[in-house]
């Protein structure tokens, strides 16, 4: 295979928007902020940009636009947090380093699909 289809970039799983609000820092709690985020699973990370209306599929690529923030899977936890909000259909996902996250959607299948596929990395990772 050519250099870059394998190794070198890493695999693009899922892209979409969901509502997004960090509620702590290193373990430390935050005050809510909930705000749509274009969200991107790609290899180990969940990339947060800011601009949904700015952002396409084919435009998260690092150089076609700057990332809000990024989170390392490896060793996170992922659990559906519906006691967390008064919205529906939350889950929080909490890294190693103690930042935590809800994400959130008013589409059932659509939630159900970024938690499936964020716990199948979690799960693949924790297996290495
Ligand atoms: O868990 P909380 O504190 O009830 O979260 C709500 C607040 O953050 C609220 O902001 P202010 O209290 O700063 O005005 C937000 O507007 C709500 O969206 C938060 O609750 P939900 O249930 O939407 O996660």
């Amino acid at each position: 295979s050519s250099p870059d289809s394998e190794g070198c970039s890493p695999e693009l799983e899922k892209a979409g928007l969901l509502n997004k609000t960090k509620i702590a820092e290193g373990g430390r709690k935050l005050r809510k902020n909930w705000s749509l985020s274009w969200v991107v699973l790609v290899g180990n990370s969940l990339v947060f940009f800011k601009d949904p209306k700015s952002q396409t599929p084919s435009s998260w690529k690092p150089g076609n636009s700057r990332p809000e923030s990024s989170v390392d899977l490896r060793g996170a936890q992922l659990n559906w947090a519906n006691d967390l909000s008064s919205k529906k259909n939350v889950f929080k996902l909490r890294t190693v380093t103690g930042n935590e996250f809800l994400l959130q959607s008013d589409t059932d299948s659509m939630i159900r699909e970024w938690y499936n596929t964020i716990k199948n990395v979690i799960d693949k990772l924790d297996r290495e």
